[in-house]
């Protein structure tokens, strides 16, 4: 019952400034107390330095890559370290850009116990462009590409370093996709459950599928949550607000069937802008989905068995 905190103070990834005050807004809204008032012991390890990265140079394709890149090696090397000795690392963001770390350092975990690890990705966006597709160049809209091995970059990380396969990505809230990247999600095989998905099935049921493909295997659940994937009037603090987001009640929803799982190995809190917040409000509610996704709950209940 041990959660390690990470901070990724990295912003670069996203093309404007203000996520790198994510990780100081976080603790601002109380996450150490929230997780400690869950039984956890927590130990908050600051803010990530980035491994200087003088080989990556800066490309048109893929703005900021040297420090994008730097944030990355470090956070590989920092997420497999704290799953190994036991924690669950929670990355408090940073732009998305940082989970081309901590997917890679849970993989290698993961495929160090052999199981097979799954990532559940709850934004708006797929992310799962390269620097030939992106429209922007921005690096946060290509984490997903990087990680299962579909994005040719410079080498930021090792080639032969476990991948995660993209059948075992599963998107949830999604409703802003590039013409390429559209392309690329279906023919790879990534498991997209756009809005209208939640709209006309319901959050409980996409989860109950999430989580059986995930426990039939015997595989760990990382959990990538975006700002953006709440509707912008409940979380405004994040720079790509897109309309028709999810509400707070699917939100909790899908955080306490996941704590019910007990499959959650690892979690990316990304894209908190606090300089575009309003009084703190989105930092506050990703405390919140924080705190459910490790357990707190209004009433007790006979837990599904899987
Ligand atoms: C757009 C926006 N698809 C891009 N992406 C993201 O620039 O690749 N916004 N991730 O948050
Ligand atoms: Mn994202
Ligand atoms: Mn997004
Ligand atoms: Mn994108």
């Amino acid at each position: 019952k041990d959660i390690t905190l990470i901070g990724v103070p990295l912003e670069e990834g996203s093309g404007r400034g203000g996520c790198a005050m994510g990780p100081a807004a976080f603790r601002l809204a109380g996450i150490v107390k929230s997780l400690e008032g869950l039984g956890f012991r927590v130990s908050d390890s600051g803010d990530l330095r980035p491994e200087p990265a003088t080989d990556l140079e800066e490309r048109q394709d893929a703005k900021n890559l040297p420090i994008v890149g730097a944030f990355a090696r470090a956070l590989e090397n920092r997420t497999y370290e704290k799953a190994k000795a036991g924690t669950i690392p929670v990355i408090m963001g940073g732009d998305h850009s940082l989970s081309m770390g901590s997917v890679p350092g849970m993989a290698r975990y993961a495929a160090g116990i052999g199981r097979p690890l799954f990532v559940l990705w709850i934004d708006a966006h797929a992310d799962f462009n390269s620097p030939e597709t992106s429209p922007s160049g921005n690096i946060h809209g290509m984490p997903v590409a990087f990680f299962t091995g579909q994005a040719e970059f410079a080498p930021i990380l090792d080639r032969d370093r476990p991948m995660v396969d993209p059948r075992n990505v599963f998107q949830i809230g999604i409703r802003s996709v590039d013409e390429i990247e559209r392309k690329m999600i279906a023919e790879h095989g990534v498991n997209v459950f756009d809005m209208r998905a939640i709209d006309e099935n319901g959050i409980a049921a996409i989860m109950l599928q999430v989580i059986d493909r995930v426990n039939a295997a015997n595989g760990l659940l990382h959990v990538s949550l975006d700002v953006d994937f709440l509707d912008p009037d409940i979380a405004p603090g994040v720079g790509t607000t897109v309309p028709g987001g999810a509400t707070f009640r699917e939100a909790h929803l899908i955080m306490e069937m996941l704590h019910d799982t007990g499959l959650v190995c690892s979690l990316d809190l990304v894209e908190l802008n606090p300089f575009l917040d309003d009084r703190g409000k989105s930092a506050r509610i990703m405390v919140e989905l924080t705190a459910s996704l490790f357990g707190r709950r209004v009433l007790d209940r006979p837990t599904r068995s899987a």
